[in-house]
């Protein structure tokens, strides 16, 4: 298969572009490096040591295969991404070029402009250019469960779609899950979808949006295959996610800053499973008739659940501090994923063993682990 990756330089898009080149399929990586240039907007860096993309491209090479890379703004330059689209002439699109941080989409009025004129702007870009250009082509979007927001109010959360029955008319139908976002961010995604029903009710495009819970881990069978492929692995307030920023905590004898009461639950998936997730929906691509919705998960912890994991196992301190963010103090969540299981998605699961692996990594980086870098997240 043709397929080309917009954000294809970022935490997922990297290893998933990876995989998919040693699975045999021809890559061409689109992205603009804003992720790289942020880093140095806010002074912190990855942990890992991240290779400059030319010599990632030269290390691929040997290790799984060609892959073509251009520098391209997905949102800013649409008839640079037509012509791309129109040269490569993929069979499939996935779009993981969007601004992906909660924290940095609310961190002031360029911030969230930027946010939304980035990742909608971006993602329309794509969907015009394939009507265009071929209509045939299947996208695949990465969502976010926060599109749902995390409450149990219908029940278990279903993949895109809840099922209701009218109150006036007591008829049954079934309607795009009522949007919740927490954060400019995880509007930019409620916004995205409402653009993928149109454009699937008009044209009949083949659309898949990956609704994926939090990404942790930093290796995957790929990107274990030379040093220079290694992934990104943030540990900041802004761009670092929970459980990777709890274990870089732990390996530099930082307290686990646990936000609130840590009542909070949340999805997660392991970064070998997003790269592996991705390519199970591009190698059974949907009809064209609705848009696909997976939800992209493999379990469900609570913030507090995982602190007392690391605090048991390694013996880290916790510290609950305040809750920068407006959200649910405590929620259960129950999440289905019924659909990539249907497609032969067997979850990885947290396991000391991989926990292990990330620490490690955590504390050869020690050097880089900057504690100003820690607790510097906005307030909402
Ligand atoms: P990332 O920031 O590491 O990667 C995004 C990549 O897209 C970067 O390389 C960036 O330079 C590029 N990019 C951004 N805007 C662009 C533009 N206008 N034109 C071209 N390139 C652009 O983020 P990530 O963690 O790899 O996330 C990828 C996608 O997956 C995002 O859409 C994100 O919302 C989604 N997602 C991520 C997580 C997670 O925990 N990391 C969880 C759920 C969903
Ligand atoms: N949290 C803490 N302590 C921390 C950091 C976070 O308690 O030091 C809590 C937060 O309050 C939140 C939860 O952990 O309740 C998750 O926060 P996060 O920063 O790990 O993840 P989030 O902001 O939700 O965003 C990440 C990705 C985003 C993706 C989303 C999937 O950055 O791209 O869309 O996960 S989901 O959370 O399922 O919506």
């Amino acid at each position: 298969m043709n397929i080309l990756i917009l954000g294809g330089d970022g935490f997922c898009g990297w290893p998933t572009s990876l995989r998919l080149a040693r699975a045999g399929h021809i890559v061409t990586i689109a992205d603009n490096l804003a992720r790289r240039a942020v880093d140095l907007k806010l002074s912190s860096a990855s942990l890992t040591d991240i290779a400059p993309v030319a010599t990632r491209l030269a290390t691929a090479r040997d290790h799984v295969g060609e892959i073509d890379f251009r520098l391209l703004d997905v949102a800013q330059d649409p008839g640079g991404l037509r012509a791309l689209i129109a040269e490569c002439r993929p069979d499939a699109i996935v779009q993981f070029a969007e601004q992906r941080a909660a924290p940095y989409s609310m961190l002031g009025d360029a911030e969230r402009r930027y946010t939304i004129d980035n990742n909608v702007t971006g993602t329309h870009n794509v969907l015009s250019a394939i009507v265009d250009v071929d209509p045939e082509i299947h996208l695949v979007h990465l969502g976010t469960m926060g599109v749902y927001g995390y409450s149990r109010e219908f029940g278990a959360i279903p993949e895109g779609y809840l099922k209701v029955e009218i109150a006036q008319t007591g008829n049954e139908a079934e309607i795009l899950y009522p949007a919740n976002p927490g954060s400019v961010y995880h509007m930019t995604k409620c916004l995205d979808q409402l653009l993928f029903q149109f454009y699937v009710k008009n044209w009949g495009l083949k659309v898949t949006d990956l609704h994926q819970g939090v990404v942790w881990g930093i290796e995957t069978e790929e990107t274990r295959l030379d040093p220079r492929l290694v992934n990104r692995f943030d540990y900041d307030g802004i761009y670092g996610t929970v459980i990777n920023r709890f274990i870089s905590q732990t390996a530099n004898g930082h307290p686990l800053t646990v936000y609130g009461t840590g009542g909070q639950s949340r999805a997660f998936i392991h970064i070998q499973d997003t790269a592996r997730c991705v390519q199970l929906a591009l190698e059974a691509p949907p009809e064209g008739r609705k848009v696909r919705i997976f939800n992209q998960v493999a379990e469900v912890q609570s913030v507090r659940g995982l602190a007392e994991i690391l605090r048991d196992t390694y013996g880290a301190d916790i510290a609950f501090v305040d809750n920068p963010r407006k959200e649910l103090p405590e929620n259960d969540l129950e999440v289905d994923n019924t659909g990539l299981r249907s497609l032969g998605f067997e979850p990885i699961t947290l396991t000391a063993g991989l926990v292990e692996d990330v620490r490690l990594i955590a504390e050869r980086t020690a050097a880089k682990f900057d504690t100003d870098n820690v607790l510097n997240s906005p307030t909402w």
